[in-house]
């Protein structure tokens, strides 16, 4: 035990009277949501980088976290790792995520980085067989050091993309040996600076024979959880080939990988790329490959990927009504990808600012399940589109031609009325539910 938590007990659900701030006021984990547990619909996991590696830095301002761990040896990545395992105990937290380079000291090279890594995944291990705390998640850090500052899979030079490859090999191993339910890819510096050093059709063509590797790779020692690609339109790079959900979608149909590889959908990103979350999450719906949510949200005065936790939950609500629709998570879950303020300086903050996102997410999805059992607003959706349901309209769809059409529309004096979209009214019965 250490002694960094002191003083903060574990927190239980007390429901929404309770006044204690070190309670849960709506996340109840054994609450039933739609016939299913909500700790079993929400998967909440914690984000090892933000709240264990990140040190309170800014673009105008470094560290302002003074934490016992910091610093590059194996003690204090050990210490790290107990305290990371203590919050998630007084969180209750089910799952937790971590990229190789928050877990472990950077070495000199790939040898020392990988048996680095390997010592604290046996540390992980062994804390993982009395904790209920399991892996969400495991992804590689291919954006930090220098050696990536022209990209991992993209780089011009091959040796990066080896250096890059023979990592995340290590980091599948990572996870695949903790029980992973997913494989994270976010490629944030697979993008470009300046059109005037690049060829992007190389830089397509590798990138998607590095993801053809990932995949067989995974088949090739049993992992059975999910791929996932984490889309983000820049920052840091420009223009990131993994722009939106669609993008991906389009990307993976390129080069054949649709089947083998879903997203990881994150609020602040959606924003960035000019969308809503929920949008991003409908359309990875609609499009067979959502996978899992990174859960935070941005400054929006600011407009950057500001990762700060959710705490609106109209918008939350939203989400988790998409995530309904389409069935719930199966292997994916959500990370809050978010981080305290760097003027959030005391333990308390990094477990207050988790216990309020589980409410809100709570809440949210309390919010959104009374919607979709209400059944109105998937009725008026329905009712939208019933003229398709006709045989004369699905023989349209099916066999219909420009010409053949154009004879019945004037044969049958076809001069059809628009009708309301009812937008202000489905709002309205959104709004009874929050
Ligand atoms: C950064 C990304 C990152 C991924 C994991 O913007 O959100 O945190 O989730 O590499
Ligand atoms: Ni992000
Ligand atoms: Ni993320």
């Amino acid at each position: 035990m250490t002694d960094y938590f002191k003083g903060i007990p574990a927190i239980r659900f007390e429901g929404p009277d309770s006044t204690n701030d070190f309670a849960f006021h709506h996340y109840n984990p054994d609450e039933v949501v739609m016939g299913k547990r909500m700790e079993d619909h929400l998967r909440f996991a914690v984000a090892y980088w933000h709240s264990f590696a990140y040190q309170g830095g800014d673009p105008f301002g470094g560290q302002t976290f003074e934490r016992s761990w910091f610093g590059d040896s194996m003690a204090l990545a050990k210490l790290k790792a107990d305290v990371a395992f203590e919050m998630f105990d007084i969180l209750n937290a089910p799952f937790f995520c971590f990229h190789d380079a928050d877990v472990r000291p950077e070495g000199k090279d790939f040898a020392e980085n990988t048996r680095n890594l390997e010592e604290i995944v046996d540390y992980f291990a062994a804390k993982m067989e009395t904790s209920k705390t399991k892996l969400l998640w495991g992804t590689a850090n291919l954006f930090t050091n220098r050696r990536y500052m022209a990209g991992a899979a993209t780089n011009p030079d091959p040796d990066i993309f080896a250096f890059a490859a023979a990592t995340v090999k290590t980091c599948m191993d990572a996870t695949h040996k903790l029980g992973g339910a997913n494989y994270v890819l976010w490629g944030g510096r697979e993008g470009y600076e300046t059109l005037l050093n690049t060829d992007l059709k190389a830089e397509a063509d590798h990138m998607a024979r590095f993801l053809h590797m990932v995949v067989d790779y995974k088949h090739k020692i049993g992992f059975s959880g999910t791929i996932l690609i984490e889309p983000k339109p820049q920052e840091p790079s420009k223009h990131q080939y993994d722009y939106d959900v669609a993008t991906v979608y389009g990307f993976l149909r390129r080069y054949g990988l649709e089947n083998e590889i879903k997203v990881n959908i994150e609020q602040g990103h959606a924003i960035l790329a000019g969308h809503s979350f929920e949008h991003e999450i409908a359309t990875a719906a609609s499009l067979g490959i959502f996978g899992s949510i990174d859960m935070n949200r941005n400054d929006y005065q600011s407009g950057w990927d500001t990762d700060q936790f959710p705490n609106n939950v109209p918008e939350v609500a939203m989400a988790y009504y998409e995530i309904l629709k389409a069935g719930g998570f199966t292997t994916g879950g959500t990370n809050f990808d978010a981080r305290i303020r760097r003027q959030s300086l005391d333990p308390e903050d990094l477990i207050l600012s988790h216990v309020g996102a589980m409410d809100v997410c709570a809440r949210g999805l309390k919010a959104a399940a009374a919607l979709l059992e209400d059944g109105s607003l998937e009725a008026a959706r329905k009712a939208r589109y019933a003229g398709w349901e006709t045989p004369a309209a699905q023989e349209m769809l099916k066999s219909g031609t420009l010409d053949g059409i154009a004879k019945r529309v004037l044969a049958e004096g076809l001069n059809p009325q628009p009708k309301s979209g009812r937008q202000e009214r489905l709002e309205n019965l959104w709004n009874r539910f929050l």
